[in-house]
């Protein structure tokens, strides 16, 4: 019986995640809450070798999916299943519905497999609730302009982010109890308000 509560980010590149969720990891600690904070890919020293390879490396989409899973399975397994049973709250930058948005609705590749994965990886393990920082491609692009060189993903077409955007919005219908989308192209402190407004009906 798991404790903790899982909460997951997701959103097209340069959308805003991480100022959003280092203000809902401090408000969480100010009110005495356990907070493991995490990312994928990555979250653990494996995920972080799988990580480098995703970013830099060309691969085929079967080879991507298959990566996300690795290090999705080691995430879940070291890190996100003993927090929650500690009563901790993780705080993951992205999870499955990445893989969804990205390598489905941005390549196309077969959500079967992607939901055989799943099942695999994951068993019954879902997020207790996903903020979806929703936002144009266009301003995306922008923001990360200004902000660094783009890695493997960051480098693709606007079309492409258009269609992972889609592939969000979509899945935020389908489970709109579990999703909280925020208007990502607002100013900062205006989304922490939104943000915070809302997490109050998660403790
Ligand atoms: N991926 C996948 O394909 N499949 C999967 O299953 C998973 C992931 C799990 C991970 O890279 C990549 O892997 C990702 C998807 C893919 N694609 N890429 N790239 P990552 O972790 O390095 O990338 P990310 O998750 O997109 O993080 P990010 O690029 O750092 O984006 P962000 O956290 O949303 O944005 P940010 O760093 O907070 O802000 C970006 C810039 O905008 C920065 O200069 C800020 O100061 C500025 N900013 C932030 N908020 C605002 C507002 N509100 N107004 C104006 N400017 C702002």
């Amino acid at each position: 019986m798991q404790k903790g509560k899982f909460i997951t980010f997701e959103g097209i590149d340069g959308a805003g995640k991480t100022t959003q969720i280092d203000a809902l990891e401090f408000w969480l600690r100010e009110r005495g809450l356990e907070v493991v904070r995490t990312r994928e890919p990555g979250g653990t020293p494996l995920g972080e070798k799988i990580r480098a390879m995703l970013l830099a490396d060309d691969m085929c989409v079967a080879a991507e999916t298959l990566l996300f899973f690795a290090s999705r399975a080691e995430h879940i397994e070291r890190v996100i299943v003993p927090a929650l049973e500690r009563g901790a709250w993780v705080l993951s930058d992205r999870f499955t519905d990445a893989t969804y948005a990205y390598q489905v609705g941005g390549k196309n590749f077969d959500p079967a497999k992607v939901e055989m994965l799943e099942t695999l990886v994951q068993g019954a393990l879902q997020p207790f609730k996903t903020v979806l920082f929703d936002i144009s491609p266009e301003i995306a692009a922008q923001r990360l302009a200004r902000a660094r060189a783009a890695d493997r993903f960051e480098a693709e077409s606007r079309e492409f982010f258009r269609r992972v955007r889609e592939a969000y919005l979509d899945r935020a219908q389908r489970s709109a109890e579990r999703f909280f989308i925020v208007d990502a192209s607002r100013e900062p402190h205006s989304i922490t308000e939104a943000l915070l407004t809302e997490a109050q009906s998660w403790i």
